[in-house]
């Protein structure tokens, strides 16, 4: 029997293509796991009317950790006219599979590294090392929404100054939520030999809830005396990281902000092709390029899989496998200092699949 069993859930569009290259080097580093290919996506939603379907929930109970590729998504109109005919009008409505399984599996923290690897010529600038710490769970992705005002809510306070036509979206920040997510920080850059933790908010504005965000992760930072602590309001933090990226070091943010900087981020050190994802839990967790599907180049062999890779060594990592972890990110490291094999993001000419051997060769 094999020492790990890992979901494979490849998704759609590109997806496939990113997991086949994970694929191709997990074989080659030798890792002792069984791989179980599980659905997830667009194609499962048009056909069944959900992009997650129960099979592959229970697959996820049943396995130590996946690998997942991209899933499409999207709005409202165009997903109801893609559902099958014989689906329609019987309630089905999308929601976004990550974000369900992260909720379902209280994957509360998503971190994303973004670390510039020398020689890349999409970088920003060459000494940009920082990681997010993204809560996972909360946050305006609750997924608890309404079109108009229900009746429950029209004594709360304020109510009487919202339009009938309002659409409403809720975001729920707790103390419980918020503590866990800025632990996570604050141990993570205990463990690496980070300096500081930078919290992300906008708590002048949104004062209940984020103010709950960034009053709690301030008192956590005082349980670390060893890492220095502050804060930033989104706004500012998205123009003070492109002014002078080299400073941050970990970032902790509610889920939104979370995603937006650490999408800005990605792209200081090279944009989609670079950006990884661990959506990590107590006993679970979930590995991903941080991009989407991009459905027009699914099958042409012309994706980066260098994120897909990335997230491959975060899996490494969290399974304790870190001899081979540290091998694969040299491995990435050289290939990309040495400049001899680009993909098209990179400007060069190379297919998913020379990168990807460009990359074996070097472990
Ligand atoms: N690998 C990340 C990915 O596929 N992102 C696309 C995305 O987030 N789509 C929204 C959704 O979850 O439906």
């Amino acid at each position: 029997m094999a020492k790990y069993r890992v979901a494979w859930l490849p998704g759609d569009g590109v997806g496939p293509d990113v997991l086949a290259a994970a694929r191709v080097v997990l074989d080659r580093i030798g890792l002792d796991a069984e791989y179980l290919p599980g659905d997830v996506g667009w194609e499962f939603w048009r056909r069944e009317g959900d992009a997650l379907p129960a099979r592959t929930i229970e697959l996820l109970g049943n396995t130590d950790c996946a690998l997942f590729g991209a899933v499409t998504s999207k709005t409202k109109s165009a997903a109801e006219e893609e559902l099958d005919p014989r689906l329609q009008g019987k309630g089905f409505s999308y929601r976004s599979p990550l974000v369900r399984v992260r909720q379902l599996l209280d994957l509360f923290v998503c971190l994303r590294p973004c670390k510039a690897f020398p020689g890349n010529p999409l970088n920003y600038r060459d000494d940009t090392d920082l990681v997010v710490f993204r809560e996972n769970t909360e946050d305006l992705y609750a997924g608890i929404e309404f079109n108009g005002v229900p009746e429950e809510m029209k004594l709360l306070p304020g109510m009487d100054r919202v339009p009938p036509d309002a659409a409403i979206s809720l975001k729920i920040n707790t103390r419980g939520g918020s503590k866990r997510i800025a632990r996570a920080a604050f141990e993570y850059a205990r463990k690496h030999g980070r300096r500081r933790v930078t919290c992300v908010h906008k708590a002048n504005v949104v004062r209940v809830s984020d103010g709950l965000f960034l009053d709690t992760v301030h008192q956590v930072a005082h349980e670390y005396p060893d890492i220095a602590f502050d804060n930033a309001a989104v706004d500012a933090m998205c123009m003070s990281m492109i002014r002078h990226p080299q400073n941050y070091d970990v970032i902790v943010a509610p889920n939104l902000y979370g995603d937006i900087v650490s999408d800005l981020a990605t792209q200081l050190v090279g944009g989609l092709g670079f950006g990884c994802t661990g959506n990590i839990g107590k006993h679970y967790a979930l590995f991903e390029p941080s991009h989407g599907s991009a459905p027009k180049y699914a099958g042409q062999n012309k994706a980066n899989p260098i994120a897909a890779i990335l997230a491959v060594r975060m899996m490494l990592e969290w399974l304790g496998e870190t001899d081979k972890a540290a091998r694969l990110e040299a491995a990435v490291a050289d290939t990309i200092h040495e400049g001899q094999v680009r993909t098209h993001d990179m400007g060069g000419s190379a297919t998913t699949q020379e990168m990807t051997q460009a990359i074996v060769a070097r472990l």
